[in-house]
């Protein structure tokens, strides 16, 4: 069964990742939630990955903040689709991160998304839109979800509107 590696630098990262675990929990798709870091454990994160992809793991998900090198680091190591998470922690608020996770050089993708919380859960819909392709009953799930979100903004429309006729 096909499922999503949520990987994270660090557990100060966990409170934001775990917007990216309820999208994947929500859509029921399988993944496996680790702390591992391109810098402080570089050999465990390689041998995770290679253990992962040997699982069926199709999809990383990869979250780091400051010099961000988890999501290029894992990139490295496989040609699984790898998406990386910039965390807006830090002095600089997440532009570091969101730099380096975003600047790969040509022939290693990581697929950024935005920093922080509204990254953080896209990258667990983008994730689960890539195994879809190969998954119907998980494509219709999505797109019930997507007309679930679609009926919150026509009721949010309805309540400005009465409120403006009241
Ligand atoms: C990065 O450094 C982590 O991904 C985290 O976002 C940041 C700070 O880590 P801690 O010092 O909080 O462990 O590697």
């Amino acid at each position: 069964m096909p499922w999503v590696a949520v990987l994270m630098g660090s557990e100060s990262d966990w409170p934001t990742m775990r917007s990216c675990v309820d999208v994947l929990e929500a859509l029921g798709v399988g993944n496996e939630v680790r702390v591992t870091s391109a810098h402080r454990t570089p050999v465990a994160t390689a041998e995770y990955v290679a253990d992962a992809a040997a699982r069926d793991c199709r999809v990383f998900v990869c979250a780091a903040g400051l010099a961000a090198h988890l999501a290029g680091a894992v990139a490295a190591h496989t040609t699984r689709p790898v998406i990386g998470v910039p965390m807006d922690g830090g002095p600089l608020n997440g532009a570091d991160a969101l730099l380096s996770t975003v600047m790969m050089p040509g022939g290693v993708p990581v697929a950024t998304v935005a920093v922080g919380k509204a990254g953080a859960k896209n990258a667990g819909y983008l994730a689960a839109q890539m195994l879809a392709v190969a998954d119907p009953e998980l494509a219709a799930r999505i797109e019930a979800d997507r007309n679930a979100n679609a009926a919150k903004v026509a009721a949010q429309n309805e309540s400005v509107q009465a409120q403006l006729q009241a």
